[in-house]
């Protein structure tokens, strides 16, 4: 024979109008007594308020986000007979504590319902309170009086996920458990309990986050998650010297390594036919010639690229942190790379917009002289708004320079040479120059990067497009 039983909230103290923030059941399922049928959370304490009974739970009368008190209703649960006459004893001996792995301020609840008078047809079991949140798992646990059994094999874990697991039947432990595991990120539905009805332990979470870690190391991560490159002993196959990195390398290395594993990177690459630019150009330069300042083709670049920022305001932008906006900047820095003897810095160029190409010129002479030898100030490498990679005086057809984050394009140029071009009627030899627009994919599309090199490439073909 079976009966029905009204599962109220016990007497859980000074506690009144308690946010329910677990339900732990529902209608169909079979619990144990001592399962634990909804977590309760004030702003002291969490606690489980558990089942007195063993049998089949039929109603569910609580939803999280209630709000209950002493003598509310849980559930109805219909109980086997033979788990009657147990359930109130069972329900608040401490070997079942012990047993659970609970620590002692944990169950200061259980007192004050050790000797309850099981109700007629409402039964209660004193919640489980865990006072002390976090630590409490540090605690030694009370021992058993029963030797724990060995942890059942289990499959290797993935390293541990940030959250527990949405689906699936939710995992047997006490509030202090539950918390422990969501500190360390430990997904306990990926945790075989070792305690009494498969009740998950302090000891099962941190022998789960031990086999986790061991597991990372055998497969090659690091903190980063992100498989190593394995240490290689190449004195095995030759002589070898190490020596140590530069600062500047040190230091850009980090932040183009972060740069490459944050941004989604996508690299659209053009041409500009430049044969009338750099025949300007030249004649800028021999009229100039006397007062020694140097006109190459960045000068040109840095101003048209000036004119697409104005004209592609994601361009000149830049994500905030938690990637929800985007920060358009009023004013037009351009960064420059330049390749010292010491490694790559990228000195800033302010205002360009509103500087003409002789200014330009010598600006850059200055800064990469200083750059060079070493003189450039902090400030001076600061507030860039986008970069610029030219590596045209060395050579190369083309690359895919990384974007200097948190700007979120940085345009390469790659060696002019004359090609044949079609003109309609016939081939003509033209001085086409490579560009290579690295962009951020989550602030400028595909299309957009696209139109923005066009742009570029058309503003350096005819640079009367400049004034416009
Ligand atoms: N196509 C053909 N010739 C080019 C050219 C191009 N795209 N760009 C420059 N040149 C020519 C120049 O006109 C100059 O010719 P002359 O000697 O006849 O005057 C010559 O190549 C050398 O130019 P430059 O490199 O000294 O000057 P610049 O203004 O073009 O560039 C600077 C200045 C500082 C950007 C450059 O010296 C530099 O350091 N580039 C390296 C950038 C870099 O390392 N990028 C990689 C970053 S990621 O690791």
């Amino acid at each position: 024979m079976s009966d029905s039983q009204d599962i109220l909230v016990p007497d859980i103290g000074d506690f009144d109008s308690v946010d329910v923030i677990e339900v732990l059941v529902s209608p169909g399922d079979t619990v144990d007594v001592e399962s634990p049928l909804i977590t309760l959370e004030s702003d002291k304490a969490t606690m489980d308020v558990p089942s007195p009974v063993a049998g089949t739970v039929t109603e569910v009368r609580i939803a999280v986000g209630d709000q209950v008190s002493q003598g509310s209703l849980v559930a109805v649960v219909t109980a086997a007979e033979s788990t009657l006459e147990d359930a109130p004893a069972t329900a608040a001996t401490p070997q079942a504590q012990a047993e659970d792995g609970d620590n002692s301020k944990e169950n200061e609840g259980e007192s004050q319902g050790g000797d309850k008078k099981e109700p007629d047809r409402a039964t209660e079991t004193p919640a489980k309170i865990d006072t002390q949140l976090p630590s409490d798992p540090d605690s030694p646990a009370p021992k058993a009086e029963h030797p724990t059994p060995p942890l059942a094999p289990r499959p290797p874990p993935s390293l541990p996920p940030g959250s527990e697991s949405d689906s699936g039947p939710l995992p047997h432990a006490s509030p202090a458990i539950r918390r422990f595991a969501r500190e360390l990120g430990a997904d306990l539905a990926k945790i075989s309990g070792s305690g009494s009805h498969g009740r998950i332990l302090k000891e099962d979470v941190t022998q789960f986050i031990k086999a986790a870690l061991s597991q990372g190391v055998r497969d090659g991560q690091d903190g980063s998650g992100l498989p190593t490159i394995p240490e290689v002993d190449f004195s095995k196959w030759g002589p070898v010297a190490t020596e140590p990195l530069s600062r500047i390398k040190r230091i850009s290395g980090r932040h183009l390594q972060r740069a490459w594993l944050n941004v989604p990177h996508v690299t659209h690459h053009d041409e500009a036919d430049i044969t009338e630019l750099e025949a300007f150009r030249k004649t800028l330069q021999s009229d100039r010639a006397s007062e020694g300042i140097r006109i190459t083709l960045l000068g040109f670049v840095i101003k048209v690229l000036a004119s697409a920022m104005k004209a592609f305001p994601s361009l000149n932008a830049s994500l905030t942190p938690d990637g929800e906006h985007l920060v358009l900047k009023q004013y037009f820095h351009v960064g420059v790379a330049v390749d010292t003897e010491n490694g790559l810095v990228v000195p800033v160029l302010r205002d360009v917009d509103r500087k003409g190409i002789l200014e330009l010129a010598t600006e850059l002479s200055a800064l990469s002289a200083r750059a060079r030898e070493g003189k450039l100030k902090p400030d001076e490498m600061q507030g860039g708004c986008i970069s610029i990679s030219s590596l045209g005086g060395i050579g190369g057809i083309g690359f895919t320079p990384i974007v200097n984050a948190p700007e979120v394009a940085i345009l390469g140029v790659s060696r002019a040479q004359t090609k044949p071009r079609w003109d309609g009627a016939a081939f003509a030899p033209r001085l086409m120059l490579p560009l290579d627009l690295s962009y951020d994919h989550r602030v400028i599309d595909g299309a957009e990067a696209a139109r923005i090199s066009a742009f570029i490439a058309a503003a350096l073909e005819d640079p009367r497009r400049l004034l416009l």
